[in-house]
């Protein structure tokens, strides 16, 4: 899709592929018959709304629009926009993002709106980890401690890098995981490259729900796992790959399902 349009975010979007399919596919409980409150479903809110990619994939695969939609991805009139909108209306978003720091802000307003529904489905969010060096994110961190948003799964795609080079050399960000716990949340760590460590943590998140806290994951990935000259590699982030690297990155995958 990318590659198709010659405009996007490759890097974060391969990262975060294996846990975008895990809570598609397996973990959540969702009707791709999209309903905007999401009452009695669990609802995903995406943060770092430039990894669309992957996102647009997931929902269509789910089958919240026809497959074929993706490649109309950054096109003009298109309900699939380089970043995610609730104006086009597409199935399956609930945000418009792509401003960093808002959708934790977004996801606890939602879990509290659950709470008021007595829905006892859960809320999970992504964000980067770029994203967390934005300072809106550390008042809905204290907010949801303070007002115990337990059915809330908060994960960090923690793969080092962002924009403009690795995030310990933009703005250090510590240890995330004794952060969010000093925050007052639960907080696991997870391999979101592993499938089966994926499941298995995303699995113990949920039996941590309901205990007063809300949950973070730390999940380390790599920018642009798969594709060996895109991995680690913050020039990755936001370029598309040209003919010769499209053919030599998709070479690299046992399968391809050809959705671009
Ligand atoms: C409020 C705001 N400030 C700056 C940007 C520009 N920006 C886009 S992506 C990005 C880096 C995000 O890093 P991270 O969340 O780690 O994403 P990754 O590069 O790992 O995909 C920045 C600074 C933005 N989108 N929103
Ligand atoms: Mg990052």
């Amino acid at each position: 899709m990318v590659h198709a349009v010659q405009s996007g975010h490759p890097g974060g979007s391969l990262g975060c592929t294996d846990f975008l399919t895990a809570l598609y596919f397996k973990v959540m409980k969702h009707n791709p018959a999209f309903q905007m409150d999401g009452i009695n479903e669990d609802i995903f809110i995406l943060s770092n709304g430039h990894i669309s990619p992957v996102f647009y994939s997931c929902l269509a695969r789910s089958g919240y629009f026809p497959i074929d939609e993706l490649s109309t991805f950054r096109k003009l009139n298109s309900r699939l926009q380089g970043h995610p909108t609730t104006h086009e209306h597409l199935p399956g978003v609930r945000i418009a993002s792509g401003s960093l720091g808002q959708g934790l802000s977004v996801a606890i307003g939602a879990a509290l709106a659950k709470k008021l529904n007595k829905d006892s489905n859960l809320v999970y969010s992504l964000h980067g980890d770029g994203e967390l060096q934005e300072g809106q994110i550390w008042e809905a961190v204290m907010f949801a401690a303070h007002h115990k948003v337990d059915n809330l799964i908060a994960t960090v795609d923690f793969n080092g890098q962002q924009i403009d080079g690795p995030t310990d050399k933009v703005i250090s960000l510590g240890n995330l995981t004794e952060k969010f716990e000093t925050f007052g949340w639960k907080t696991l760590e997870m391999d979101g490259n592993d499938m089966d460590d994926v499941i298995r943590i995303l699995a113990l998140a949920k039996e941590e729900t309901g205990k007063g806290k809300p949950i973070a994951i730390i999940m380390k990935t790599l920018m642009g796992k798969g594709v060996d000259f895109m991995e680690n590699d913050h020039g990755w982030h936001g370029i598309a790959p040209n003919d010769d690297q499209l053919a030599k990155a998709l070479a690299q995958l046992p399968e391809t399902i050809g959705d671009y």
